[in-house]
């Protein structure tokens, strides 16, 4: 099967031609959480690509991206979603490829939906659940980074750097009274 027709008004950001990660979303609203995804990968420097794809919305566009996922040469996926938040688990359920979920915070009920629906996978259909919101976001980059960080050598030496600039930067203002 070919890769699904990229629409232009879904493809909201990727940074290469030939993307190990894909972060999906189940609608543009999720963005402003999904894009720390996003900069955390550009940050490491790994190829990426970010569409929505939508559960409830566009299911059959899950369905395919799902079934591409592997042949296109994804390593993981990062799925956010809020509420009734499906797009996880089916993209789970539709591909070996790791999935991780990042609970997007509702306005209704402060992402414990969004929570519940990705973490309580029955047994059979993992997904990797993160944190709600930005944490979640940046988190499930980072895990996406140390997976892929196991047969890359590069990318281990610069996940070690990012990681020792966090611990720098925490030293260098480890008094809380001064701004
Ligand atoms: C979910 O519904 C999306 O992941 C989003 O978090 C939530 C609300 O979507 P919009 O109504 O803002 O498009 O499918």
């Amino acid at each position: 099967m070919s890769a699904p027709a990229a629409s232009d008004d879904l493809n909201i950001a990727a940074n290469h031609e030939s993307p190990l990660v894909g972060v999906v979303m189940g609608s543009r609203s999720d963005w402003e959480t999904m894009q720390h995804a996003c900069a955390t990968l550009t940050a490491l420097d790994i190829p990426f690509e970010a569409e929505v794809v939508s559960a409830h919305r566009t299911p059959d566009r899950l369905f395919s991206y799902a079934a591409t996922a592997a042949e296109r040469g994804l390593r993981v996926i990062i799925a956010g979603a809020g509420g009734a938040a499906h797009l996880p688990g089916m993209l789970a359920a539709k591909t070996r490829i790791p999935v991780l979920g990042v609970p997007v915070q509702s306005k209704a009920l402060s992402g414990w939906d969004s929570l519940l629906s990705i973490v309580q996978m029955p047994a059979g259909i993992p997904v990797g659940t993160l944190a709600i919101g930005r944490a979640g976001a940046v988190n499930a980059a980072l895990f996406a980074a140390a997976q892929l960080a196991t047969t890359d050598a590069a990318l281990a030496d610069r996940l070690d750097a990012y990681r020792s600039a966090q611990t720098r930067s925490v030293l260098a203002s480890a008094d809380p009274r001064v701004a």
